[in-house]
């Protein structure tokens, strides 16, 4: 699928705010895929799409996580992580798109999951640092993606579990995974 055919069909979905959100992901992981050597297009249509189904209703999105047969731990840990799975899913029902390591992209973007594909990685990274995200740390991340891709990653996941532990709210345990897999593969330095 084309951009603008994309585009057209996540704005449909979300806010203003949130689709600005969307095209400054685009943007960033197209340039990290650049940079990194993936697949440029994937990495723009799992950018587009990452958030497509973020405003959908709580009820919907439980109804599918146990329909589909989704983790139903999912359950039990904060809402906000269901539009990932649910995501995926409603992206190929909804908009077509088939290709499986554009899915995983989208329903891994939340929560990550050990041995990340270099795409999945690319998507959670872009979604962490896209030049509408203020908030303490990011600018550190940014300037470490520049350099070391899975070092980036490993900040952003670090940071994503001690804000949550700050607030004392739960974290899905695939968060730890992703945390420890990526600490263990870090190698020596
Ligand atoms: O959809 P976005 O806002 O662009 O970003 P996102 O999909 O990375 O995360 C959405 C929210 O999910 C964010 O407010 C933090 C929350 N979150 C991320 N990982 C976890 C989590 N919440 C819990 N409880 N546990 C997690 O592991
Ligand atoms: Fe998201
Ligand atoms: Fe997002």
């Amino acid at each position: 699928m084309e951009r603008e055919a994309a585009l057209k069909l996540v704005k449909e979905q979300l806010t203003e705010h949130r689709y600005q959100h969307t095209l400054g992901v685009m943007e960033t992981a197209i340039s990290l895929a650049n940079q990194y050597g993936a697949d440029v297009k994937k990495a723009e249509l799992a950018a587009i799409f990452h958030d497509y189904a973020k405003f959908r209703p709580k009820e919907e999105m439980k109804e599918i996580i146990v329909s589909q047969g989704f983790p139903t731990d999912l359950l039990d840990y904060n809402s906000e992580l269901w539009h990932a799975p649910v995501g995926a899913y409603l992206v190929e029902k909804e908009a077509g798109i088939t290709d499986s390591d554009v899915l995983d992209a989208i329903r891994f973007h939340t929560s990550g999951r050990p041995g990340m594909t270099l795409l999945e990685k690319i998507i959670y990274l872009a979604d962490y640092i896209e030049p509408g995200r203020h908030f303490p740390g990011v600018d550190e991340v940014r300037d470490m993606a520049k350099e070391n891709l899975d070092r980036a990653l490993l900040k952003a996941v670090q940071n994503t579990i001690l804000f949550l532990m700050k607030k004392n709210q739960t974290v899905y345990p695939d968060s730890f995974y992703t945390y420890n897999d990526l600490v263990k593969n870090r190698g020596i330095d």
